[in-house]
């Protein structure tokens, strides 16, 4: 599949635009426009399945990993359009990974984005073959971004396997399942944190500045802010789940609680919860010091993520 580079075009809000809300809404529909191109139709055979992945990736995600990536991109004077195949990769990955978690044998949630998951309205079989999908096609994807000077295709790729598989995002989920109804000390949950959450932001952030040929030194940065923006954004997410109503969050409040989880709260308590989320918030801020203005876009998506009301 060949992508025309115009679709980027449309995007006329730079990332100097002080209105967060538009510059959010036009990169959230240009996202959706280049997935619905990735993505086979709904009716190709096996219809079901293409339903099924389309049904969670269209289900009104905010595109936080995405968007990250082009801002990522654009701190480091990269051009969006270089960056639109791994910002959406990122998402496919992060939806099949909302796919799976929702699943009766992992979190066991009925709503998620503000619908029924996946397994609510296609079943179990088929809620499994569409995550596994979706983590399939996200790879495809990534074949279609145009390698730069300092990272080559193996690298791009090796990014994204490695934060989504066996060491980073599925350690994490598995460290998560395991903590269930344990006792859990403060370091276990900073890993599954950092692994759970952080390691498919960082992900995100680092791709995106590896579109623009970024050096190393801006590559760390990117790092260093990937972890500590999702770090803050996990611990800000356990607060939610305790201070929060269902129809606020779009998903099944204090399921947290219930299900004995390793949570920040559980863990530290409320308000130690609240002065970590605001420490790791400026962590973040800072290590965008060196992208200067160019950073503008990442410090309003920070606030915008972390400003919400905890
Ligand atoms: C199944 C391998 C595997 C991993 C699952 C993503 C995940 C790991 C679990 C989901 C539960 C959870 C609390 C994850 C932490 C990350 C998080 C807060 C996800 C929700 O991200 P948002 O708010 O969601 O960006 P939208 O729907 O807007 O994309």
């Amino acid at each position: 599949m060949r992508l025309s580079l115009s679709a980027a075009k449309v995007d006329q809000h730079c990332a100097s635009n002080v209105n967060l809300k538009a510059y959010l809404r036009s990169r959230q529909k240009l996202i959706d426009r280049v997935l619905d191109r990735y993505l086979p139709k709904e009716n190709t055979r096996p219809a079901t399945i293409h339903k099924a992945m389309r049904y969670s990736l269209f289900a009104g995600g905010k595109r936080l990993r995405p968007i990250l990536t082009l801002a990522a991109s654009e701190a480091c004077g990269g051009k969006i359009e270089a960056a639109l195949p791994l910002a959406c990769a990122m998402e496919c990955i992060h939806t099949y990974s909302l796919v799976h978690d929702d699943l009766p044998s992992m979190d066991n949630d009925d709503f998620r984005r503000g619908r029924l998951t996946c397994h609510k309205v296609f079943g179990d079989g088929i809620a499994v073959l569409a995550g596994d999908a979706l983590l399939t096609i996200a790879f495809e994807i990534v074949s279609h971004a145009k390698p730069s000077r300092r990272y080559d295709m193996s690298t791009l790729l090796r990014e994204v396997a490695v934060a989504a598989g066996s060491r980073k995002l599925i350690a994490g989920q598995v460290a998560d399942l395991e903590a269930e109804g344990k006792r859990t000390e403060r370091e276990e949950l900073r890993y599954i944190h950092e692994n759970k959450t952080a390691a498919i932001l960082t992900a995100s952030v680092c791709l995106g500045a590896m579109s623009a040929n970024a050096p190393s030194k801006e590559l760390a940065a990117m790092t260093k802010f990937g972890r500590a923006l999702g770090l803050a954004f996990q611990v800000i997410d356990d607060i939610l789940d305790v201070t929060q109503t269902s129809e606020k969050l779009g998903k099944s409040a204090g399921k947290d609680i219930a299900a004995q989880k390793a949570t920040y709260p559980a863990v530290i308590g409320l308000e130690k919860s609240r002065a970590e989320a605001k420490r790791l918030t400026k962590k973040a801020h800072d290590a965008l010091s060196m992208f200067g203005r160019n950073g503008q876009a990442l410090h309003a998506l920070a606030n915008y993520l972390l400003e919400r009301e905890y």
